[in-house]
């Protein structure tokens, strides 16, 4: 175990808050010993990428990350933790977007990165349990050499953890067909803060024998315990994979199409992306590659079909899209022809998140929100912006362009803000904004991202008052002393 200087607090960390200091204990430099996998907080570039976020948005100031290799090791860490009042920030692949992975002061960061197996895989059911620090992408691919799939797919796959995903309730590009982590995932085993360690791993389809405690956990954001393994339902990989990319001049004609599109590729439908001109403007500006259809169109969608025969979906492919042009719903549209393309069209879409902040910075909104309302939302924030005179091509403007993609079949707008610089006049113009026009139409401030610290203090826009007490009631159960990922959540 690596060794670390005894930093005073008041020394780097100065910004601390004097709750903070008062309510949480110091390092007391026996923790390393805890376990054999340690990153001392040595220097700050060792700790760089533990207390920054993915969006470089939100930042720490962990000393120690410690990383168990086991369940018992996370036992003991949260064990000593608790008794010993030191905050604790579970981390996966630090992809989350609303600053909950990352220390808010000097929290210690328990990292999943070393428990990272595959524990269990059925064949037949297609049950797998694998270890919460198993990255998503790996875990997918384990499974695709047994002809089985992740029901969950995200552009952060390469990085983000199963655990994260599961502690987070990813949503991701095939909520559409393989329906949310609260319906696939079978079992959890988890360590709650005073070490104790719940092991309800079920490889069951069917467990009707009580409260379903793992419900907690998914979506829980690391709050009341710290998920070490999953058991998951993986449907079988389909064979047959066809993606469409489609160009339409309207949000109404882009609801009727995907109505056509559950209509008519029914059980085949994998996937219903939608992406305005703005993003798809942005993406190739900042990509500066061909676009996949002539011109420009107000609204794309990318189609994706998943089945067992490849000639009956290639048909029902061809006469869905024979029918939406027939109907002047399409205007132009491309299907792909091999994998590389097939990659393309899909990177027209994935490739948003990394090129929005391109220009200095993004505010990120994902909602749900009633289909028919859900495009309203850019066009009205867009018009806010610009009437206040803060949108504009020049750099005197901070806002580039307000763009809205998203999952379409999951009424899950991402609604992004790329600016020049981050600015208290556009914040003041966007919030409470944002969230009194999602709150009119009962929709949701967070649909698959989760609250973290960047929309904690926005919960009772969607929850009301009993249900968030009740949540507060559940989170001091679990976790008495606070220690769990403070800061954030409710
Ligand atoms: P982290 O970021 O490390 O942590 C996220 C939260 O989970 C934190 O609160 C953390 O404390 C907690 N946590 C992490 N591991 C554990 C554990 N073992 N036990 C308990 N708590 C834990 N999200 C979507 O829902 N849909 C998308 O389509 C999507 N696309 C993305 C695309 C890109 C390019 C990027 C960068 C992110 C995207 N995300 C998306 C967000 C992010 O990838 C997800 O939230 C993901 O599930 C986070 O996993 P992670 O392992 O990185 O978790
Ligand atoms: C997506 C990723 C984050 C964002 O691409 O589906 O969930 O807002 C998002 O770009
Ligand atoms: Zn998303």
């Amino acid at each position: 175990t690596d060794s670390y200087p005894e930093i005073k607090r008041d020394s780097r960390f100065a910004q601390i808050s004097k709750e903070h200091v008062d309510y949480f204990k110091e390092l007391l430099g026996k923790e390393a010993a805890l376990v054999d996998g340690v990153t001392a907080g040595a220097t700050e570039d060792d700790l760089e990428p533990f207390n920054s976020d993915w969006m470089r948005k939100y930042r720490g100031h962990c000393r120690l990350v410690l990383k168990p290799g086991s369940t018992e090791e996370v036992s003991k860490i949260l064990k000593y933790c608790n008794e010993n009042m030191l905050a604790v920030v579970p981390q996966g692949g630090n992809t989350g977007l609303v600053g909950g992975s990352v220390p808010v002061f000097d929290e210690i960061v328990v990292s999943a990165s070393r428990m990272n197996q595959i524990r269990f895989f059925d064949e037949v059911s297609g049950v797998l349990v694998a270890d919460a620090g198993v990255v998503l992408e790996v875990a997918d691919q384990y499974l695709a050499e047994k002809g089985y799939i992740f029901p969950l797919d995200l552009g952060a796959k390469g990085s983000c953890h199963i655990g994260g995903n599961v502690s987070t309730n990813a949503g991701g590009l095939r909520l559409l067909r393989y329906g949310s982590l609260h319906g696939t995932v079978l079992g959890i085993e988890a360590v709650l803060p005073d070490g104790t360690i719940l092991d309800d791993l079920s490889r069951l389809r069917k467990n009707n024998t009580g409260y379903d405690l793992k419900q907690l956990f998914i979506g829980g954001e690391g709050t009341i315990g710290m998920i070490t393994a999953v058991s998951i339902h993986c449907p079988q990989r389909s064979k047959a994979v066809n993606v469409a990319f489609l160009g339409l001049e309207s949000y109404e004609k882009l609801q009727q199409t995907f109505k056509e599109a559950k209509t008519q590729l029914g059980e085949i439908l994998s996937a219903f992306e939608l992406m305005d001109s703005q993003s798809q403007d942005i993406f190739h500006k900042v990509k500066d590659n061909k676009r996949p259809l002539e011109g420009e169109h107000p609204f794309y969608c990318l189609i994706e079909t998943s089945g067992s025969n490849s000639e009956h979906d290639s048909e029902k492919l061809e006469k869905f899209l024979e029918d939406v042009m027939t109907k002047e719903l399409v205007t132009d549209g491309v299907v792909a022809e091999n994998e590389t393309q097939l990659r393309s069209l899909w990177s027209q879409r994935e490739g948003i998140t990394e090129t929005i902040g391109h220009w200095g910075g993004v505010y990120k909104y994902d909602v749900s929100i009633p289909i028919k309302d859900m495009y309203k939302l850019v066009e009205d924030t867009r018009k806010r912006l610009e009437d206040a005179g803060l949108k504009g091509e020049s750099d005197k403007y901070p806002v580039v362009d307000v763009v809205g993609y998203g999952h379409m079949g999951d009424s899950n707008l991402h609604l992004n803000i790329a600016v020049r610089r981050y600015d208290k006049e556009v914040e003041a113009a966007l919030e409470p904004f944002v969230y009194e026009w999602i709150a009119e139409r009962n929709g949701s401030i967070s649909a698959e991202h989760g609250l973290g610290i960047a929309k904690k203090k926005y919960i009772g826009y969607s929850r009301n008052e009993t249900t968030v007490d009740l949540m507060k009631q559940i989170k001091n159960l679990y976790d008495p002393n606070g220690i769990m990922n403070p800061y954030k959540y409710i």
